[in-house]
């Protein structure tokens, strides 16, 4: 068995060596800072604290509780409001908490679907399904690649939906929030957002402010543009006080049990590097978004949202079903060491066979690079997928470009090492 957890420790290097030479461009991940790192792995890892500060089902929990505040009171600070549950252990769960405290089994929910950038969640064999209630799919605008206001308008007031998600997994342009306000408004439909992928650039002020703009609850997962750990999160302006403790007994008792206090005190880390480094990391994370749409757009491929500057967030969506489809392009790329993922995209008919590839630069922009190494990367695409280089010469050329880009930027101990293997114990066991 010794040689077994050699062996686990190994490929746990080369995947980081892996990514060290790669160009990660998935739209939802990112990496830690060293700080939210080391709090990651301290002894909250091995602790329970079910409930709230102050009132535990555990002792011991006096530092915990210290910790959680603070993650609380940072939380509010980022999104400028009222109400934070850091409980929820991940997006879906963050959800589910939703569902559960805002829905019964049976209700009508607003959302989009999978092919226009929905994420699983609202599927009904995802967090939907799990709640038993019943999609309202509103109306896409293809062209703006966002939701229809006119054709949505009608299909609420038509169906009158409890509850309106608004959030995507391809999220190119803010959702028309303040359009669709008055609406829900007038057939008494909550509004909830999930900014998973979104997350830091509304925190830096760059995409939309749903909380601003008509939402009264907004849950995400918090590592994709908001650099932080494995986690998910509620945050809002809760109507009532009876809304909070809704949100609240979703969270837990409802949806977790232990809230996996490691990862919460790495979050706190995350929301502090975010208020003091944040506003210029979604800037440039945007910026190199919208760089690589172009420099993609002039070397021949079909980058969707055109006509609106292509993108307003960190991600893009590319349709090469001229260069083989979604799930050969995105193989061909990984060997090549540009790591993406096939993406249904609007029109697709099969989930078997993706149209696109969806494109993120949260990670590339997270180690520093900007405008100049987008076009590199959009270079290395057409390389690969027009000219027919072969995938080792172009995963050589990756590697180059990547070298230059292995430091942290935009948080406390920036230029640490960005995909370092802790190697806390120096051998392996014999
Ligand atoms: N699966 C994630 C994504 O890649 O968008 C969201 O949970």
């Amino acid at each position: 068995m010794a040689t077994v957890v050699g062996q686990l420790r190994q490929v746990v290097r080369e995947h980081s060596r892996r990514f060290e030479r790669s160009i990660p461009l998935i739209a939802s991940e990112n990496l830690l800072s060293p700080y939210a790192k080391e709090l990651l792995i301290s002894d909250l890892h091995s602790r329970y604290a079910e409930g709230l500060p102050g009132e535990r089902y555990y002792e011991g929990n006096e530092d915990v509780d210290r910790v959680e505040n603070l993650c609380l009171d940072l939380a509010r600070r980022l999104f400028r409001c009222s109400f934070a549950d850091v409980r929820p252990i991940s997006g879906t769960v963050a959800n589910l908490a939703v569902l559960k405290a805002l829905a019964e089994p049976g209700d009508l929910v607003g959302t989009s679907r999978l092919a226009d950038g929905a994420h699983i969640s609202s599927a009904s064999f995802g967090a939907f399904g799990v709640r038993g209630v019943r999609p309202v799919y509103y109306a896409w605008d293809e062209e703006a690649m966002t939701i229809d206001v006119a054709r949505t308008r009608e299909i609420l007031r038509a169906v009158r939906p409890k509850l309106c998600l608004f959030g995507l997994s391809v999220f190119l342009f803010p959702m028309p929030l303040a359009d669709l306000a008055p609406t829900l408004e007038a057939i008494g439909a909550r509004g909830w957002y999930d900014a998973a992928h979104v997350l830091g650039l509304i925190a830096g002020g760059e995409f939309q402010d749903p909380l601003r703009e008509g939402c009264e609850i907004l849950s995400a997962s918090t590592h994709k543009t908001l650099p932080g750990p494995q986690h998910g999160l509620l945050v809002g302006e809760p109507k009532d006080e009876e809304t909070v403790k809704r949100l609240q007994a979703g969270a837990f008792p409802g949806v977790t049990s232990n809230h996996h206090l490691h990862a919460m005190a790495a979050l706190a880390v995350s929301f502090a590097e975010h208020l003091a480094f944040g506003r210029e990391y979604a800037r440039r994370t945007v910026e190199n978004a919208r760089a690589l749409a172009s420099a993609l757009h002039e070397r021949g491929f079909e980058v969707l949202g055109e006509r609106l500057g292509f993108t307003a967030s960190h991600t893009l969506a590319v349709r090469v079903e001229r260069e083989g489809g979604g799930s050969e392009v995105a193989r061909r790329l990984s060997e090549a060491g540009i790591i993406a993922n096939k993406n249904l995209l609007p029109g697709d008919r099969s989930p078997k066979s993706p149209g696109g590839v969806r494109l993120g630069t949260p990670e590339v922009t997270r180690v520093g690079m900007g405008a100049k190494e987008m076009v590199r990367i959009a270079e290395l695409f057409d390389a690969l997928l027009h000219q027919g280089r072969p995938a080792a010469e172009v995963r050589e050329e990756a590697a180059v470009l990547k070298a230059g880009f292995t430091g942290l930027r935009y948080c406390f101990g920036a230029g640490e090492a960005a995909y370092r293997y802790y190697d806390l114990v120096g051998r392996d066991p014999s």
